[in-house]
């Protein structure tokens, strides 16, 4: 395993709160991922910043009258604090339209240029002539010309994921007329000079999701085309062109160079090379599936650009999207849960199990069901792993004082239980290299089912023979629990920790930690009290009867 790690996730746009949504296929599992690495003793750092610029902040900012810088400043600020509340740990959170982006945006404009990947061209763009302006990207909605869909946007089609090279029968999606063509003269990136190198980087490349490595091939085999990335409008990072007054690069020209700009900021900031650490480090990007094409394209293509000053990506976990009771998420009909609301009713711990365990290691979509999600904290949660922490801790309180007995000669289910201790923290391991997330957690329940079984058929209660040995286990069980947790559950973790006696935070736990069994015989245990609180089904049936209806 490498010894640094960047880990980045999606840019959010500074435009609109953070919903379940964003969390579950992107933040979440990064979050996990590298807390997991640092219990590994990876030097890890997690990245992130909001993602500023382009159209619909611009004339979303116009709507509500204020300055572009204002409006992603609020943004960026609500964000950075709802991730907070969902104990979503950046190391550093920056933004797109930080300076330092913006200079090295144009630096790595000109480095293109200048080895020849850039040329200009007069393009017909479209233009309404109700609204006045050009009509970039989103302003423009209509079929896709690959897969037929309706109702695209003309930078992106939802369907099949491609980026429309002519968008057929486009309408204003300001105004709904028909625009009209006009003549202006935009920058292109030569995307197609990329394809061998795009080829062997994919085919070299191991840590890749072979489905979606497979489909993005596919996108090479057809043929990739030049990439437009400029804009003609107000808001955005200068082109660094003289007399180019007007224009501005195009978002996702912009948007990902903030992995490498802020990553560097943020370790020359803290005495480090950033740039070296950058070259040495295992690259991570974490995003949902609507954006492959830019990341599995035009990322690694701009990187070879400028001959690989910046490493190419050795992991783009790829999930899929988070519907909503079996529906598309959408802010306008209301089918929506804002981060921060949910974080009002439920504690965070709720929120992250209930995603992990329903989000797998692929491109699937997952839904996001509140029966199911009352059904798995009552049942597994608080049913599975509440129950023994409460149990095991709550005897050895009331029955042995609050003190580890000293265990007899262990028989036959004392050692196969040891012997799953023993065990855990290198099959946790291997699903959580590997991405598995869903399946670790599962992992990690499957364990604690097991010591209530094992505590359950002991009988301590009763206190014959191998009482001591049963409580000894059960406790040390317990311990190895709230470090596996850790990642997945980091307050409920830590609360474990305090009952158990423990002092310090249990982030500092090495992961091996897991399989050893460290509380012997004389450790007093803290106080006790219930991890967690029952999900009522009347405040499901609230929570449920807010959906659709008028806001
Ligand atoms: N801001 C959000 C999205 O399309 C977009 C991501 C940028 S990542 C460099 O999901
Ligand atoms: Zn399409």
């Amino acid at each position: 395993m490498n010894s640094k790690a960047i880990i980045t996730s999606a840019l959010p746009y500074a435009n609109g709160e953070i919903h379940l949504g964003h969390v579950a296929s992107t933040y979440l599992p990064a979050d996990v991922t590298t807390r997991f690495l640092r219990q590994k003793g990876v030097e890890v750092y997690y990245i992130c910043a909001s993602d500023d610029f382009g159209t619909p902040i611009l004339i979303q900012s116009e709507k509500e009258g204020k300055t572009p810088e204002e409006y992603v400043e609020y943004w960026n600020k609500r964000d950075f604090e709802d991730f907070t509340a969902f104990n979503i740990k950046f190391d550093f959170f920056y933004k797109t339209s930080s300076l330092e982006n913006i200079q090295f945006v144009q630096d790595v404009f000109k480095k293109l240029e200048h080895a020849g990947h850039i040329y200009e061209n007069e393009i017909i763009q479209l233009y309404c002539n109700t609204d006045k302006k050009f009509l970039p990207d989103r302003y423009v909605i209509g079929t896709c010309p690959y897969c037929k869909a309706n109702d695209q946007y003309s930078d992106l089609c939802e369907k099949c994921g491609r980026v429309p090279e002519e968008i057929e029968n486009p309408h204003c999606s300001i105004c709904g007329q028909i625009p009209v063509k006009e003549k202006t003269k935009h920058y292109f990136f030569r995307l197609k000079n990329f394809s061998a190198k795009l080829t062997k980087y994919l085919e070299s490349n191991q840590n890749l999701q072979k489905d979606v490595k497979k489909y993005v091939q596919n996108w090479i085999k057809e043929g990739l085309t030049d990439w437009d990335i400029t804009r003609d409008i107000s808001w955005g990072v200068p082109v660094p062109v003289d007399g180019e007054k007007e224009k501005v690069f195009y978002g996702w020209f912009d948007n990902h160079l903030a992995y490498i700009s802020s990553t560097i900021k943020f370790l020359n900031d803290n005495g480090k090379d950033g740039k070296k650490f950058w070259n040495e480090a295992d690259i991570y990007h974490f995003i949902g599936k609507d954006i492959v094409y830019h990341h599995f394209l035009f990322l690694p293509a701009m990187r070879l650009g400028i001959d690989e000053e910046y490493k190419l990506p050795d992991y783009i976990p790829t999930r899929g999207h988070l519907t909503l009771e079996s529906k598309k998420i959408s802010k306008s009909r209301n089918w929506y849960i804002g981060l921060k609301d949910f974080l009002k009713i439920f504690p965070s711990d709720y929120l992250r199990f209930y995603l992990v365990s329903i989000n797998p290691y692929s491109q699937d979509d997952l839904n996001f069901n509140w029966d199911e999600f009352a059904t798995k904290i009552n049942s597994e949660l608080i049913g599975n792993l509440g129950n023994l922490v409460n149990r095991v801790l709550g005897f050895t309180v009331k029955s042995f004082n609050s003190i580890v007995p000293d265990p007899e000669k262990f028989d036959d289910m004392d050692k196969e239980s040891e012997k799953m201790i023993h065990e855990l923290a290198s099959q946790l391991s291997v699903l959580m290299e590997e991405n598995h997330l869903d399946r670790a957690l599962k992992k990690i329940f499957q364990f604690s089912a097991h010591f209530n079984q094992y505590f359950q058929h002991k009988e301590p209660w009763k206190n014959g023979a191998g009482t001591n040995s049963c409580i000894f286990l059960a406790v040390n069980a317990v311990r190895s629990l709230a470090i596996a947790i850790y990642p997945f559950l980091p307050e409920s973790s830590q609360k474990i920790w305090v009952q158990l006696g423990l002092d310090g935070d249990v982030s500092t736990e090495m992961f091996d930690e897991i399989s050893s069994i460290t509380l012997k015989q004389g450790h007093k245990l803290g106080q006790v009290s219930p991890l967690f609180e029952k999900v009522e089904e009347s405040v499901i049936e609230e929570q449920k009867s807010k959906l659709g209806g008028t806001s």
